[in-house]
């Protein structure tokens, strides 16, 4: 890859000392000597992997001057944002760290004269998989603009020993490989065993009068574990903030049990270690559906207890007055995985500092912010009590205290309303009990958003509904927003060229500058270039997938390209509806006039959801008889692609044409790869759902290909009662294509492989596939002569990227910072140089 930009160093972000010079010399022999002093070890015995530890060192050392300043910046009274999630799925950090250095160009030339590809090195990265998709990759762009942006943030989270698993495709079928991230260690992360906390379960609760005679209560735990903090800097673009990534790892306090090991009992000694040390080993690969495991609340208080205390011990080492936690912090929950601590807050104010209960209530109100991030009914977590009371005794009686409190508020703005009563409870009373998270943050919190205009709208009309009649005060949007750093810099360095050579590199940081590109759409030469980027792209890709697959694609059809989590709501199962009709088009008319097309699809499915498995299944076996027709061939194709994950999507998004955005309407909370997309100049096919509806008013309905029932469509259909099957009686067309699979041509004449997909879609459909069928297909017929006209395609590409300024999480954030936050930017200098700085 060629350097993004011409290296710009800034003279207030250069920092040279003997150790951290940018001389090309100085890079070369920092490089050697980590090789030898940290990997220990002679070039000649050198492996890839130890070059790349020495030149992710020798990177590190460049920006430790930064973050250590920024952390000590934030000592004097400044508002922290704290951003709680259980993912944050950062991607490989040394590009990244390069770009926002500014010494890409330098680096590369320094490892090109030590004889080394910067390239091959790149590739050695194993990424962080500490995140599912769309949520925790949304946390590590918002880290990225929080510390571009100068605002004051630590994100805090879990350090998964294994993140998402990997995902290898075995005779059709997804297999997952355990995530082995850390095996050869990590560069980028330092950790702080000295800053460690210990975090309490189980037991019961005691209440005793203190030494006053004042009522109190006290947690007597079973079992205590300890936190050891792993700190990742995470550097703003060409700016001297390097904010944190705070992420916890559960050690065992004691080693060893020594009494158990003195009467012999070796493996129940060794066994507390083993227990606490669990905590942190897996990430949860489910997304949007709760597994309700004990082990999953577990690491959710785990890293919220951990990340309270910390700021705890933050403020409280500045003699500040606790009863200013509120003023100290503002701390965003992403979702309601992190909610429970609104009562562990409580806890730590009430019970441990002697704070009164209301004064408590009132900080604890005042911190917390809460971001839903989706509608699904099943993913709404809830906890048995028995479970929950079980391992969190004192946070049981919290809620019920703090539920017994908002209740009688909710009798008195609706006497004898019991409906709402029982709706807006924390406590689910209707069957076996539970807790409910959602209730818990939304009481707990002084501000709710949603992801997208649409899903803010649908979360007050729906799940949130009692709650927003409650507090209409505390609901906004925020809409998402992806960082053009990682997801245009650092992915698409051709384009990136091209943009900055016609108007400048503003745009990197204010992104709304792209609008300057509108009047080049109507520039025929550079329309040209355009294309001719974009053709290059697609011939990187095309390369990658011969590579890995073995399978030829021609990078002048469209590619055509759904990358996410696989998952009924997001029908990649449609787009194979329309695989098929392309095919059997094909086969009916060989010489048809058809626009060669190549379906590309990618994203992991939960390992325990069947229905995702089997729908990559399907993709696979329609890959494999496609691909291998004389008949179709060279004008069609279809891939999977392995693996799916940050660094695949760094590859995969700028080499679309055309992006796939077609989750049924009101289900997709937001969607962020529909923005990585159009940011990269694809086209969209979509819905009017999430941020689909945003993206096509900024680029204009002329520019983008709907189709589809709208929300307030599917509610109707459903509730006058769907049919799916009438639409495949009354569509020759669809019923070819489900009859074809049905039949067994995809599966060897196995006639049952598919039988539960095709069940569903006919029977039940809750998705409503078929009803959209017809429209699907007929806006991809549009899709498809549109491509025909390539000065026009490539008018509206260019506009697409024009208009994507509003997508920019930099936008987002400044967002949060003025509605919900109330933080403001504060630019650091670097005062303290050292060592061997001034
Ligand atoms: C996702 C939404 O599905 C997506 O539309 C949105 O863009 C993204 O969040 C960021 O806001 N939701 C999740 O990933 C999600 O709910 N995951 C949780 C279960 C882990």
């Amino acid at each position: 890859m060629n350097a993004p930009l011409e290296d710009s160093l800034t003279p207030q972000i250069r920092v040279e000392d003997d150790r951290t010079g940018l001389s090309i010399t100085t890079l070369r022999s920092a490089l050697a000597d980590n090789l030898f002093y940290i990997q220990g070890k002679f070039p000649g015995t050198a492996t890839k992997n130890d070059y790349y530890m020495a030149l992710a060192y020798t990177v590190r050392d460049r920006l430790l001057q930064r973050w250590l300043n920024t952390t000590q910046t934030y000592r004097k009274n400044v508002k922290v944002v704290c951003y709680l999630s259980a993912e944050f799925l950062i991607g490989p950090q040394l590009v990244n760290n390069l770009i926002n250095l500014g010494i890409y160009a330098k680096i590369r030339q320094a490892v090109e004269e030590s004889g080394l590809s910067l390239q091959e090195l790149i590739e050695q990265e194993e990424e962080p998989g500490l995140g599912n998709g769309g949520l925790g990759r949304l946390a590590a762009c918002y880290l990225d603009s929080l510390s571009t942006l100068e605002i004051p943030a630590i994100g805090y989270g879990i350090r998964y020993e294994f993140g998402i698993f990997d995902q290898e495709i075995r005779d059709g079928w997804q297999v997952e490989i355990t995530d082995k991230w850390l095996q050869y260690g990590n560069p980028w992360e330092i950790a702080r065993p000295e800053e460690y906390v210990e975090v309490k379960f189980g037991g019961r609760s005691e209440h005793y009068y203190d030494e006053k005679g004042n009522y109190r209560v006290r947690w007597i735990p079973d079992r205590v574990v300890k936190g050891v903090p792993y700190d990742t800097p995470i550097l703003g673009y060409q700016v001297n903030t390097a904010n944190t990534l705070r992420l916890w790892k559960a050690e065992a306090i004691e080693s060893f049990d020594f009494q158990a090991f003195n009467i012999g009992d070796y493996y129940g000694a060794v066994d507390a270690k083993i227990v606490s040390e669990n905590l942190t080993k897996i990430l949860y690969p489910n997304d949007e559906v709760i597994q309700g495991k004990e082990l999953r609340l577990q690491q959710q208080y785990f890293f919220v207890s951990c990340a309270l205390q910390d700021m705890i011990r933050l403020l409280l080492s500045t003699e500040v007055s606790l009863e200013t936690f509120h003023q100290q912090f503002a701390v965003q929950l992403n979702d309601t995985h992190p909610a429970i601590g609104v009562a562990e807050l409580m806890r730590l104010l009430v019970d441990e500092h002697r704070i009164d209960w209301d004064k408590a209530w009132h900080i604890t109100q005042n911190t917390f912010a809460f971001t839903n991030h989706t509608l699904l009914p099943e993913a709404l977590e809830k906890w048995p009590i028995e479970l929950f009371g079980r391992l969190l005794p004192r946070h049981l009686e919290i809620i019920y205290e703090i539920n017994q409190r908002f209740l009688d508020r909710v009798r008195m703005k609706y006497p004898r309303d019991l409906g709402k009563l029982s709706r807006l409870s924390l406590i689910d009373e209707s069957g076996e009990r539970y807790v409910r998270m959602a209730n818990l943050a939304c009481v707990g919190s002084h501000a709710i958003n949603g992801v997208a205009e649409l899903h803010t709208e649908l979360l007050k009309k729906t799940v949130l509904k009692d709650f927003y009649e409650f507090f209409p005060e505390k609901f906004a949007n925020v809409t998402n927003g992806v960082t053009p750093r990682r997801w245009m810099v650092l992915s698409n360095p051709r384009l990136t060229r091209l943009i900055t050579e016609k108007i400048g590199d503003r745009w990197i940081t204010h992104l709304d500058d792209l609008r300057k590109l509108e009047t080049l759409a109507d520039d025929a030469s550079f329309r040209q270039q355009w294309r001719q980027i974009k053709q290059e792209t697609k011939g990187d890709l095309a390369a990658y997938i011969r590579k890995k697959l073995d399978i030829i694609v021609d990078p002048k059809s469209l590619f055509d390209i759904q990358v996410k989590r696989i998952h009924e709501y997001k029908r990649q199962h449609l787009n194979v509806l329309h695989v098929i009709t392309f095919y059997n088009r094909l086969k009916h008319d060989r010489d048809l006039d058809i626009t060669p097309r190549t379906f590309i699809f990618g994203g992991k499915a939960a390992p325990g959801y069947f229905m995702a498995k089997l729908i990559i299944k399907l993709i696979v076996s329609v890959a494999n008889i496609v691909n291998n027709d004389p008949d179709v061939r060279d004008r069609m194709k279809v891939v999977f692609i392995p693996d799916f994950n940050v660094t695949l999507g760094q590859r995969i998004y700028p080499a679309a044409d055309l992006s796939e955005q077609i989750s049924t309407a009101g289900k997709e909370a937001s969607g962020t790869g529909n923005m990585k997309f159009a940011l990269n100049g694809a086209l969209t096919i979509g819905t009017l759902d999430g941020a689909n509806v945003e993206i096509r008013e900024e680029v204009g309905a002329e520019n983008f290909f709907l189709f589809g029932l709208t929300t307030e469509e599917v509610y109707g259909l459903k509730a006058r009662g769907y049919r799916p099957f009438d639409y495949y009686n009354q569509n020759a067309e669809l019923k070819a294509v489900i009859d074809l699979i049905s039949s067994g041509f995809f599966s060897h004449g196995d006639v049952d492989l598919f039988k539960p997909l095709i069940d569903n879609l006919l029977y039940r459909d809750d998705y409503m596939l078929l009803a959209d069928y017809q429209s699907y297909i007929d806006t991809q017929e549009k899709v498809s002569q549109a491509y025909r006209d390539r000065e026009n395609w490539t008018r509206m590409s260019i506009l697409n990227v024009a208009r994507m300024g509003k997508f920019s999480s930099d936008r987002s954030i400044r967002e949060y910072a003025q509605k919900i936050w109330k933080v403001e930017p504060v630019p650091v200098e670097l005062l303290q140089l050292c060592p061997g700085g001034q």
